[in-house]
């Protein structure tokens, strides 16, 4: 690639489409907390209490629940020229989407990208009122503001060369020493991510993330989903990452998109930020605490639609598994690398 690519500032949108609204109403803004900046019939337009954008999240009625686009705000209007012309020159499907085709967004350029997501470039956007001090309606559990993006794809290195080429860099990745990469972390805002590109059947969602300032506005969630009797929604943490640091916890939507709620990750914005690569064997890369991860977490994940609103079609990895080779039955771990470690397989605890 010759091209220059657009100057992206950070991960800014996503659109899900929902199969029953007021199932999601009750879900995205009654329990998340959730501001809703416009709602009718066919859509509900969300954002956190600290974003002045119009949405950080779009819920659109529709038939099947998948990942509609997934948006990143590039530094200004001209970005837009320099994202067409870059996408064109990868070859892949590009469209110019005129101002206020979605609500509060200004002119956009649409890609279905080389890894089959649905990615769409913007600047301009309608501001509206930042809650960071409306505290009467912030609730215990306030989310701040949209994190990051985490998605499924069955060929890691390709897909983070390809974010590479976006002038994304990485922060952390989890890999073996047989050269196998099962995941990676990219931004371009200074933390930890905008994307994180994990190795599975792809092109799927895997999750949104929203971030909080505090560990127990998470904890709140987790106690007011018990109190509305949806503690099946939760389906892994509250935990402290190893990648990333962050505190976390991940909840299925009522259609099974999941959202991850995030917080306490790191600056990354010096040029010379060192990655951190994790051996997929260690114990405590996804969990800090050593907790096992759910086995629907590395299986399960939201199909995508292309430009026309059409299910992508999914391939599968080929390339081991992370799943198989950290909880199957081969599978073993360690939480000491230098050798002194537990002196037991996972699984073989008495
Ligand atoms: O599970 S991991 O500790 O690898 C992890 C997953 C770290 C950061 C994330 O945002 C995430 O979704
Ligand atoms: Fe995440
Ligand atoms: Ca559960």
């Amino acid at each position: 690639m010759t091209t220059t690519p657009p100057d992206v500032i950070r991960c800014a949108y996503a659109e899900l489409v929902v199969s029953d609204l007021k199932a999601s109403r009750e879900f995205y803004v009654d329990v998340l907390g959730l501001v809703v900046t416009y709602e009718d019939d066919e859509a509900i337009y969300l954002r956190a209490c600290e974003e002045y954008l119009h949405h950080s999240l779009i819920l659109r009625k529709g038939a099947e629940p998948a990942l509609a686009v997934l948006a990143y705000r590039v530094r200004g209007e001209g970005e837009l020229d320099v994202a067409e012309a870059y996408y064109l020159e990868l070859g892949v499907e590009v469209r110019r989407v005129p101002a206020g085709t979605t609500r509060g967004i200004g002119e956009a350029v649409r890609v279905l990208d080389p890894l089959g997501f649905p990615i769409e470039f913007f600047y301009e956007a309608e501001h509206v009122e930042r809650f960071t001090q409306r505290y009467d309606v912030h609730g215990a559990g306030a989310l701040s503001r949209l994190d990051h993006f985490n998605v499924n794809t069955p060929d890691v290195p390709a897909a983070r060369a390809y974010y590479e080429g976006l002038g994304f860099r990485v922060s952390e990745d989890i890999r073996d020493d047989e050269g196998t990469v099962y995941a990676a972390w990219m931004f371009r805002k200074p933390t930890v991510h905008d994307v994180a590109l994990t190795g599975g059947a792809g092109p799927r969602l895997h999750h949104i993330a929203f971030a909080t300032h505090e560990r127990h506005q998470i904890l709140h969630i987790c106690d007011h989903l018990g109190a509305v009797r949806k503690s099946d929604q939760i389906e892994r943490g509250p935990g402290r990452h190893g990648v990333s640091n962050a505190f976390y916890l991940y909840v299925r939507d009522p259609d099974g998109h999941r959202i991850e709620i995030y917080t306490h990750d790191y600056y990354t914005g010096d040029p010379d930020n060192p990655v951190i690569s994790w051996d997929v064997h260690d114990n405590q890369r996804r969990d800090w605490w050593g907790n096992p991860v759910v086995p629907s977490w590395y299986t399960e994940a939201s199909r995508v639609l292309d430009l026309d609103g059409k299910l992508q079609p999914v391939v599968e990895r080929t390339e081991t598994k992370e799943m198989d080779v950290t909880i199957g039955a081969d599978g073993f771990s360690y939480t000491r690398a230098d050798g002194a470690d537990q002196g037991f397989k996972l699984g073989e605890q008495v």
